[in-house]
């Protein structure tokens, strides 16, 4: 099938109580192991490209690449969103070439020109049929372009979050709950507030709620990468047990990037460790591969609840 927006598989996220995963994407082995994860767990998928990510792989490569894994899975429905719009300009690019739902992040403004500019993006979004995630609060860290430093980090206002939806009229909304991007989440306990998502729920029952730097940051992964070269000590993340809290308490959209970094990369230094005259990169991006589409494959069936749900 053509690739789909995100409305279908959020309703039936919200009816039956599982979240779909958004992947971020941007080369070829990346974009391969989520859809064969996706068919294999016969899941609903979102694959996402930031900015940065548009930059970097050229978004003419991007889309001919997700064009050809439409082909390959016909029957696994398939968004392709803008992560993180930082303008309308971007915005616009995206829809213009195909994408089918978009991010704009006004989170960085005040509360009135984060509904200005959304509203914007909705206007046009909407006439060509495209869908429009927003975001209210702000996360901590760091994310792709943005820099919101912890002291920053502001969880989403319940009741600004009802006039946001109302003033913007965007699908979904995106909200800080205490997770933020990239490996190093919590310094002690992991700890989101439940409490919040249930009131925002509350009062935008219908509107599709996305949970941002929600990787698990996996141990085995971060060990893997250790014990072969590496050096990210302290890492840490959302554990899968509060993402499946996530996706049963109205959460339809679940962001992970972190994680899959980490897949790659241990794969990669697994083989150079073991093998430090390899040079075909096809000798390492093989099994980087191969431990991404499992690692989605997990989330998928595991803690997500997304599989056969296609
Ligand atoms: O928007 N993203 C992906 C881009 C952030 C850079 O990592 C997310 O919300 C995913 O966050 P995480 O937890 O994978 O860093
Ligand atoms: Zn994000």
């Amino acid at each position: 099938m053509p690739l789909v927006t995100t409305t279908e598989m959020f309703k039936k996220s919200m009816k039956e109580g599982f979240a779909v995963g958004a992947f971020n994407v941007n080369n070829m082995e990346i974009i391969q192991a989520i859809v064969d994860a996706a068919h294999d767990a016969n899941s609903p998928v979102i694959l996402q490209a930031s900015s940065s990510a548009i930059k970097y792989a050229r978004i003419n490569y991007l889309m001919k690449m997700v064009e050809a894994a439409l082909e390959e899975y016909p029957s696994i429905p398939v968004a392709m969103h803008l992560d993180h719009g930082p303008d309308f300009e971007t915005c616009r690019m995206c829809i213009d070439a195909g994408f089918t739902s978009v991010m704009i992040d006004g989170s960085k403004y005040d509360f009135e020109e984060n509904v200005a500019i959304t509203k914007q993006v909705v206007d046009y979004a909407h006439s060509k049929g495209v869908v429009v995630e927003a975001e209210l609060g702000k996360l901590a860290g760091i994310e792709d372009d943005v820099n919101v430093s912890a002291a920053d980090a502001m969880y989403t206002d319940p009741s600004q979050a009802e006039e946001f939806v109302r003033r913007t009229g965007c699908d979904s909304l995106a909200i800080a709950i205490g997770t933020s991007h990239g490996a190093y989440k919590f310094k002690g306990e992991a700890k989101l507030r439940f409490d919040i998502l249930k009131e925002i729920k509350g009062r935008i029952p219908d509107t599709p709620i996305v949970l941002h730097g929600a990787s698990t940051v996996i141990p085995e992964l971060v060990e893997m990468c250790n014990q072969y070269g590496g050096n990210i000590p302290g890492a840490k993340g959302v554990p899968d047990e509060m993402l499946h809290e996530a996706s049963i308490s109205g959460v339809s959209k679940i962001n992970v990037d972190t994680d899959l970094r980490l897949a790659m990369t241990a794969g990669i230094r697994k083989v150079f460790h073991d093998d430090p005259s390899a040079f075909d990169p096809r000798k390492y991006l093989t099994p980087a591969r191969e431990l991404i589409k499992e690692t989605v494959k997990h989330k998928m069936i595991d803690v997500f609840g997304s599989s056969n749900k296609a």
